[in-house]
């Protein structure tokens, strides 16, 4: 709105100012602020523009805003196998199989077992029969053979049996008739020297001791000895006797 009058005062000035000596310019001045002051003289005309100058260095990464992420790369290539994983829990029972053959199965072998039962009970009474086994009372046995205690333990264990142990004067006798010889009792002091023992466990409740008897001779008779007259002397577990088994009665 005030260009116009601002413009023409600039102009004045300009025209006032070139027409002017020096000291008159510097007067000038101080009403007028654009203009220089200088001796007056004609401008040339203007020189050729230069050559383009050198490349300049490369500048600094600039200060901007980052960009947004790319999208996902490419996919890899497929893994190694991995180790086995742990084993799987235990699985439910099956079912029951076919019940009419299981129960025909099942019908067969209970026939069978009372056919056996029979069978054992004919056997076992031919055997005491022939062996003279008395009712209620137990059963000795001898093979005839002669050997090492220790043998003799193994052997009546084989048979489901124990060594020939007298708790009585008749048993002691039965014993001897079976044996018809020096025999082994199931009686030693192995575990404590003159404390004789039976070998099933427990003290003696019943002797038949020969007269100097047990004399531990030599310092190594831990076992009994069943002689063929009936009395008993300790000997040597390791010398050979009769083995004579013992079934209960
Ligand atoms: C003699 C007696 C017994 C002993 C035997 C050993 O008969 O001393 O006590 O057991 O010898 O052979
Ligand atoms: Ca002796």
């Amino acid at each position: 709105m005030h260009l116009f009058p601002s413009l023409l005062a600039l102009l004045l000035c300009v025209a006032t100012a070139s027409s002017l000596g020096k000291e008159a310019c510097e007067d000038a001045l101080k009403s007028c602020s654009v203009i220089t002051c200088g001796v007056p003289v004609t401008n040339g005309t203007p020189g050729r523009d230069g050559r383009d100058g050198p490349k300049g260095e490369k500048g600094e990464p600039g200060q901007g805003l980052r960009g947004l992420q790319g999208p996902p790369g490419k996919m890899g290539s497929p893994g190694g196998t991995g180790s086995p994983g742990l084993r799987g829990p235990k699985g439910q029972k099956g079912d029951h199989g076919d019940n009419a053959a299981s129960e025909a199965k099942l019908a067969d072998l209970q026939r069978e077992i009372q056919s056996l039962k029979s069978e054992l009970d004919h056997t076992r009474n031919l055997l005491t029969f022939s062996l003279g086994k008395k009712s209620g009372k137990k059963l000795y046995v001898t093979s005839g053979e002669k050997m090492t205690f220790s043998k003799v333990k193994a052997l009546c264990a084989q048979l489901g049996a124990t060594v020939a142990t007298p708790k009585n004067a008749e048993e002691n006798k039965a014993i001897q008739d079976v044996a018809n010889d020096h025999a082994f009792l199931g009686i030693t002091d192995e575990l404590t020297e003159g404390q004789f023992m039976y070998v099933t466990g427990g003290r003696l409740t019943y002797s038949n001791w020969k007269k100097n008897e047990p004399n531990n001779h030599g310092s190594e008779e831990d076992c009994v000895l069943l002689l063929k007259e009936g009395l008993w002397n300790d000997i040597s577990c390791s010398s050979s006797f009769l083995a004579v088994c013992e079934f209960p009665a």
